[in-house]
């Protein structure tokens, strides 16, 4: 049976670039209005929110249903995490804090089926999504799962060729925030420190050298423009509260009734 290509892993294949964003509320109805914004992809952030499975399941059939593909970052890298959401019907997984070859080689296992891996054989959601039936996902998911690992401690910098060498990696994704912070800096998206435009240069060049596509979070369309010159590849652009709070705070602001409270980082 034919079962839906996923657009992001391909694109990246090609070398080209492909830009998503953060959804952070739990609340399908946003992951809806936001799959018809344009993006190529959406990452639902099951990490730093109150996201449950349920919803995290919800947005995801709603999404692909749509067309930008659903991805997922799980609240940390283990088993559990990247079975569910992948059994539940996410396109891929962001996994955070991946500092060395061995938890590099952990998401691997659990995100691709055997030979390559061990994730488990079940759910009904995952080939849902896709458009096709469990058998045909079964054969196939290892081709369309797109696997994106992070970058954010000093650790993951000295381990880069170490990490970004384990087959079946697809994406080596800079988060800032925590790579400035295990650098004892203040979090941030982006700097002029040398020690933080050292760790990206020399990612970038890593996953080129391994064949993996780049990816960074940034704040804006302009930042995003600058990293795709350089050579980033997968970008995410801050999140969909933090694009709604920065159109609120500029309408706030242009009627005079102040700046408002800062609630959201990105
Ligand atoms: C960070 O900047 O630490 C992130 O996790 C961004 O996604
Ligand atoms: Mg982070």
């Amino acid at each position: 049976m034919k079962m839906k290509q996923n657009h992001v892993r391909a694109k990246l294949k090609r070398g080209e670039p492909s830009v998503g964003t953060w959804l952070t509320l739990p609340d399908p109805t946003a992951a809806h209005l936001m799959a018809r914004a344009g993006f190529d992809w959406l990452t639902v952030e099951l990490e730093h929110t109150p996201i449950t499975m349920e919803t995290a399941a919800e947005s995801f059939a709603i999404i692909a249903a749509i067309g930008p593909a659903p991805l997922a970052r799980v609240p940390w890298n283990n088993g559990e995490n990247i079975k569910r959401v992948l059994d539940t019907g996410a396109w891929g997984i962001v996994v955070p804090m991946v500092n060395s070859r061995a938890e590099a080689e952990a998401a691997v296992n659990a995100a691709r089926y055997a030979p390559q891996g061990q994730r488990s054989v079940g759910g009904q959601l995952h080939a849902a999504n896709f458009d096709t039936d469990p058998a045909t996902y079964y054969d196939r998911a290892n081709e369309e799962i797109l696997v994106v690992l992070m970058a954010e401690h000093v650790q993951a910098i000295e381990a880069a060729d170490e990490i970004l060498r384990v087959p079946g990696v697809d994406v080596v994704f800079i988060g800032p925030n925590d790579l400035h912070k295990s650098m004892g800096k203040r979090p941030v998206f982006d700097s002029d420190s040398k020690e933080f435009v050292d760790a990206v240069q020399h990612v970038l060049k890593t996953a080129k050298k391994h064949g993996v596509a780049p990816g960074i979070h940034v704040l804006d369309a302009v930042a995003a423009k600058r990293r795709i010159e350089e050579g980033f590849q997968f970008i995410a652009v801050a999140s969909e509260s933090g694009m709604m709070l920065a159109k609120a705070r500029e309408i706030t602001s242009a009627l005079g009734l102040g700046p408002g409270k800062v609630v959201a980082k990105y």
